[in-house]
């Protein structure tokens, strides 16, 4: 399975997370790539490929342009106020009932575009995201080259961001771009299987209304986990995409036992919905030591998941999320790509 990777994330680092009553170090940081890349290597997979440049027209049918625009102006507006090595972080939040009006200065628009404090924005974020894209985009174009599975080894991660919002450490929805590429490209149907530990709410707002995307994910129950409001089995789909979006939410503690059950029952809902290829939204912060998740993984039931999720024979495309548990990282990652391509390590 070819890689697509580049280097181009790693200017994207050094800012804080709230995490709960705590200011730390963000979990999402770029030694994650350098792990992941380090064991796919080791067992194998160390066939490359840089990124090529692409417009943003595709990613302008995911996200409003002006949002897009915020991302890039974001960082040197903030600097302008605060001098240079800090990061850009929002203060206020939607004010849901009550009558806003955005203005631009760069605190209204953090307030308007993003919906946490896991989004900070510094000085080389817009270009690991511009370049997290083109990743995404050029695995669409090696599928289209002939490839039947590709990984696109993205970072940031883009599962929460939706069309107008970044958030969750997610800035622009890489897996969303990618489906729709793939259409662009001439599939009928995409089914996105999102295997983060988080539910994938901006994955989810994106197509919501779409049949022409099925988006399917297994993550912890929003009772539990962030991002508390989203992610309820109740959350169907509307309007032509009524149907086309299935939540299986687990509890805090879930074990692989339970979790292969509900990935059963995902995979069945994607062989009824037949559709051209897989974007597989790959998180692996289900294992049972990841410092941001709950769930109970070990790292030999990633390769189970590989090995399932292969049993649908489908083309698939792999897009890097999450996953914070820096030893095991790497390993685990490579357990669902060794256990999808059938290889023993
Ligand atoms: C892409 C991705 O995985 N984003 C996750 C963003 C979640 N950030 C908030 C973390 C909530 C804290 N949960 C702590 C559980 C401790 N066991
Ligand atoms: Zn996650």
């Amino acid at each position: 399975m070819k890689l697509i990777y580049s280097d181009d994330h790693k200017g994207h680092k050094g800012a804080m997370e709230l995490r709960y009553d705590k200011l730390i170090p963000m979990s999402e940081n770029p030694e994650r790539m350098d792990m992941i890349i380090n064991a796919l290597s080791d067992i194998g997979y160390n066939d490359i490929i840089e990124p090529t440049n692409h417009s943003l027209d595709i990613a302008y049918k995911i996200h409003d342009p002006a949002f897009v625009s915020f991302l890039e102006q974001a960082y040197p507006l903030w600097e302008k106020e605060f001098g240079p090595g800090g990061f850009a972080t929002a203060y206020t939040f939607g004010m849901r009932g009550m009558a806003q009006t955005p203005n631009t200065s760069i605190h209204s628009m953090l307030s308007c575009y993003t919906f946490d404090v896991c989004c900070p924005i510094v000085a080389g974020t817009w270009n690991a995201i511009r370049s997290a894209v083109n990743v995404a985009l050029t695995g669409v174009d090696l599928m289209q080259q002939g490839e039947k599975c590709v990984f696109s080894l993205c970072r940031p991660p883009g599962h929460h961001a939706s069309r107008d919002m970044a958030g969750g450490y997610c800035y622009m929805n890489n897996a969303a771009i990618a489906a729709q590429s793939h259409i662009d490209h001439g599939a009928e149907r995409v089914a996105i299987l999102d295997i983060d530990y988080h539910h994938g709410n901006g994955s989810q707002a994106i197509f919501y209304d779409r049949n022409d995307v099925l988006y399917v994910s297994l993550h912890a129950r929003p009772e539990d986990e962030y991002p508390f409001l989203m992610g309820y089995a109740s959350e169907i789909g509307v309007g032509n995409g009524k149907g086309c979006n299935l939540n299986i939410p687990m509890p805090i503690g879930t074990t692989f036992e339970v979790y292969r059950d509900s990935l059963k029952i995902a995979l069945q809902n994607i062989i009824d919905y037949d559709p051209d290829l897989i974007v597989l939204s790959l998180g692996v912060d289900t294992f049972a030591d990841d410092p941001v998740g709950g769930f109970k993984l070990q790292s030999p039931n990633f390769k189970t998941i590989g090995n399932l999720i292969a049993e649908l024979e489908m083309p698939t495309h792999f897009i890097m999320e999450g996953g914070y548990a820096m030893e095991a990282l790497g390993k685990n990652v490579g357990n669902v790509v060794t256990g999808f391509c059938k290889l023993t390590q």
